[in-house]
């Protein structure tokens, strides 16, 4: 899977090459790759915001250079997603849905947004993470490369992701390891009569 992902904060992105998911991009399960919109910007300023129309507070992003960096991406079949807090909230079925794509770009808006013109042109979802307000798009972009990542052959093992509970309604239930007691505490003894693969 291909994931581009068009953002004014590239740095912000550099904890995702460490991470898990830093080890199926060298596998070459996953390939992430980061754009600088700021690099497409027409003007020796690199100007990529301007004032709303109608007056209000804040910054808009420019449609233009927002487009040409959004051209710079290579491929036909490319899904196009605007992280936005006006988005469908993310859900599970969701993120599994999105692993089965095989191109994804992730488009990260900052300030107040993005000039409308050039939603409606290159945009072919929104996706919110949940309704709290945060600064821009890219910690959402990156919960959305982490969620679906998991389901990328290679990232996890099986298990974890038959194991997992969220989406097949199964519950969560505590988790105990050594020591066997703790701030004296004791571990369930049903779980230490157990053989498991400890050992
Ligand atoms: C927050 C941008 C609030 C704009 C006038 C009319 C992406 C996000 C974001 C942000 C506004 C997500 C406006 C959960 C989030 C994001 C930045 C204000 C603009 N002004 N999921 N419309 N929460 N947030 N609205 O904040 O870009 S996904």
């Amino acid at each position: 899977m291909k994931i581009d992902i068009l953002t004014l904060f590239p740095e912000m992105f550099e904890s995702l090459r460490t991470s898990i998911i830093g080890r199926a991009s060298k596998k070459n399960i996953l390939e992430i790759n980061i754009i600088n919109i700021r690099d497409f910007a027409k003007d020796k300023h690199k100007k990529v915001d301007d004032t709303p129309y109608g007056g209000g507070a804040g910054m808009v992003m420019k449609p233009d250079v927002v487009y040409d960096a959004f051209k710079s991406i290579e491929g036909e079949s490319k899904k196009t997603i605007y992280l936005s807090p006006q988005g469908k909230t993310l859900t599970q079925n969701k993120v599994e849905e999105l692993s089965n794509e095989e191109h994804i770009v992730l488009l990260c808006g900052h300030y107040e947004g993005i000039d409308e013109r050039v939603i409606e042109e290159i945009v072919d979802e929104e996706i919110s993470i949940g309704d709290y307000v945060l600064t821009g798009g890219e910690i959402p972009a990156m919960v959305l490369v982490d969620s679906v990542s998991r389901y990328i052959d290679g990232v996890l093992n099986k298990e974890s992701i038959k194991e997992e509970s969220f989406s097949n309604g199964l519950l969560e239930y505590p988790q105990y390891t050594r020591p066997e007691i703790f701030l004296d505490k004791k571990v369930p003894s049903i779980l230490l009569s157990r053989k498991s693969s400890r050992d």
